[in-house]
C-alpha cells in the first residue's frame, strides 16, 4: 500500500516542502492537506486547526515542523497519536550564533561603541572580567544544551537550569524549582530556551528577574509567552536589568505600537533565531516516517502529558 503524507502549514508556500519530501519519499503519496482530503498515514504540520486532527483518524505518527510544540499541545490530540518535534535538523547552530551574538554584544559593549561611532567619539570602555560573567541558560534540551557548549568557547562561566537533574559538559547544573534562586543569584546574562508549558509561561516575571544580580542582561529566543511585558518594561526602566534582546512575543507580528519596539534597552527580532530549514528538516522527517514504517522507534516524541 502507498503511504500517504500530508503537509500543513499556512505560513509558507508549501511547494518547496513538499517537493523535498517528495524527494527523500519517492514511493509516497505526499500532498498539501485541505479540508475533507482522503486519510493519510502522516502529518507533518505546523500549527495545524482541530479539523486536521479531528479528520485524519488513521495517523500513524503527526510531525511537528518545529521544535516547540506549544500550538499543537493546545489541540485535541488522540492519546495514543505519537507527536515527533524537530530534533535539531539545524536550528542548534543557528540557536547558538544568535545567543553567542547578543551576549558578547552586550558583554563587549558593542551597541554602545557603534552609538560612538555615529557621533565620531573615540573613547574606550573599561573590559569587563569573563570569569565573573557567568552566562545562564534555562532548559538544557536539543538546544539549550548546544548553546550552552557554544557559550564555553567564549569562556563564559556557563550555568544551566532544567527540570530534572542534568549533567552537561563544562557547565554547573541546576535543577528545579528548589534550585532556582541559587542559579539565578549568579546570572549576568539569563539566555531562555524553555519550552512553553503550563510551568514556564509567564516565569520571566518581576519574582524571578529580580533574583537576577543588578544590570543582568535578558536574552529570550524561546516564547514570547516567557515573558511578562510589563515586569520587563519596569526592571530596565529600574535599571535593575542593563537590557534584552527578544526573538519571540506574545503577539507576533510584534504590533507597531507594542513599547519594545522603540525601548532604547531591547534589541527585537523577527522569531528567526532558529528558523526551520526545509531541506534539513523534511529529510529529518522523511527518514523518521522510513523508520517507523520499518517498525523502529524516532528520537523526538513528545510526552504530551509533560507539554514538551
Ligand atoms: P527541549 O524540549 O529539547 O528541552 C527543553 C528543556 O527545558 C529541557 O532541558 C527541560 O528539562 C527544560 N524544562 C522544561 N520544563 C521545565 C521546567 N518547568 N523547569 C525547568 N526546566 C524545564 O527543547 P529545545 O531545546 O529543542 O527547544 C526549546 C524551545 O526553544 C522550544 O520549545 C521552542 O519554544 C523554542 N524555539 C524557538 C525558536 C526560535 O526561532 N525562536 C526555534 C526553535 C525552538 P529536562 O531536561 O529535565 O526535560
Ligand atoms: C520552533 C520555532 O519552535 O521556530 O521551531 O519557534
Amino acid at each position: 500500500m502507498t503511504t500517504r503524507v500530508v503537509f500543513f502549514d499556512a505560513s509558507s508556500d508549501p511547494q518547496p516542502w513538499l517537493a523535498v519530501l517528495r524527494r527523500h519519499l519517492p514511493a509516497a503519496r505526499v500532498e498539501v492537506w485541505v479540508d475533507g482530503a482522503e486519510p493519510a498515514d502522516y502529518a507533518v504540520a505546523w500549527a495545524p486547526p482541530q479539523a486536521l486532527i479531528d479528520q485524519q483518524t488513521r495517523l500513524k505518527a503527526l510531525f511537528n515542523v518545529g521544535a516547540g510544540v506549544d500550538r499543537l499541545v493546545q489541540l485535541r490530540l488522540p492519546g495514543h497519536l505519537p507527536v515527533v518535534r524537530l530534533d535539531d535538523a539545524g536550528m542548534g547552530v543557528q540557536m547558538s550564533e544568535y545567543v553567542c551574538h547578543a551576549v558578547i554584544r552586550h558583554f563587549r559593549a558593542f551597541a554602545g561603541y557603534q552609538a560612538q561611532a555615529a557621533e565620531g567619539v573615540w573613547l574606550r570602555r573599561p573590559a569587563l572580567r569573563r570569569s565573573d560573567f557567568t552566562v545562564g541558560v534555562m532548559g538544557l534540551g536539543v538546544l539549550g544544551s548546544q548553546v550552552t557548549q557554544a557559550l564555553r568557547q567564549f569562556d563564559f562561566p556557563v550555568h544551566g537550569w532544567s527540570r530534572s537533574a542534568r549533567a552537561v559538559d563544562g557547565v554547573r547544573c541546576f535543577a528545579g524549582a528548589a534550585q532556582l534562586a541559587d542559579f539565578l543569584a549568579q546570572c549576568r546574562a539569563l539566555v531562555c530556551l524553555l519550552p512553553l508549558t503550563a510551568d514556564t509561561r509567564d516565569i520571566l516575571g518581576h519574582a524571578v528577574l529580580s533574583q537576577l544580580p543588578g544590570g543582568a542582561y535578558l536574552v529570550n529566543v524561546a516564547r514570547g509567552e516567557h515573558v511578562v511585558d510589563d515586569d520587563l518594561l519596569a526592571l530596565l526602566d529600574a535599571g535593575q536589568l542593563a537590557g534584552a534582546t527578544l526573538d519571540v512575543f506574545r503577539t507576533e507580528p510584534l504590533p507597531p505600537q507594542h513599547a519594545f519596539w522603540r525601548h532604547p534597552k531591547i534589541t527585537v527580532t523577527p522569531h528567526i533565531s532558529a528558523q526551520t530549514l526545509c531541506e534539513e528538516s523534511m529529510a529529518q522527517i522523511a527518514g523518521k516516517i522510513q523508520a517507523l514504517e520499518r517498525g523502529e522507534t524516532v528520537a523526538g516524541r513528545v510526552d504530551l502529558q509533560r507539554g514538551y
